[in-house]
């Protein structure tokens, strides 16, 4: 993620990652702050044994741009939802890549950054029958939590 303060959406991927069994590293890399830190990352998360990136910015949203351009891993990008402009901000401009470098973006904010670790799964579990399993099993809970029918009152 490009910043401390985003790290309250992206816990939202780390905390569905934490469900699902999956590793990850966790680490702030600013592509406006930082510039060196996100070359050295991008350039070597690969050889490091990465094999999916999940970027979450907000504002002037370059990191998810930025580190697909140094990688050949898949990035998936979630815009931070910014206090100016609500997250269009960081939507649009992780979203609007030209084409020839990929981001696969996600929506603004919780809801992106928890389908961000989903997404993140399902690839791995194309080659990983554990992880198959284990995310089976999470959705079927999901779905066993959704009552068929309303109730008055709050949840
Ligand atoms: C972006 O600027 C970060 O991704 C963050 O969403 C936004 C604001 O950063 P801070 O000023 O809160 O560090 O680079």
């Amino acid at each position: 993620m490009g910043s401390q303060s985003d790290w309250e959406t992206m816990k939202n991927a780390a905390d569905t990652l934490d469900a699902l069994g999956v590793d990850y590293e966790a680490r702030i890399i600013s592509a406006h702050r930082t510039p060196e830190r996100l070359y050295s990352f991008a350039r070597g998360a690969k050889a490091e044994g990465f094999k999916i990136i999940i970027a979450g910015a907000g504002g002037a949203a370059h990191l998810p741009g930025m580190a697909a351009a140094m990688t050949p891993l898949p990035v998936f990008g979630v815009p931070v939802q910014s206090k100016a402009l609500s997250g269009q901000d960081s939507l649009l401009s992780i979203v609007q890549m030209p084409a020839g470098i990929p981001v696969g973006t996600l929506a603004i904010g919780r809801a992106g950054a928890v389908n961000a670790a989903l997404l993140s799964a399902a690839v791995l579990a194309l080659n990983d029958p554990e992880l198959a399993h284990r995310l089976d099993e999470w959705r079927e809970a999901q779905t066993n939590t959704v009552a068929e029918y309303p109730v008055d009152g709050p949840l």
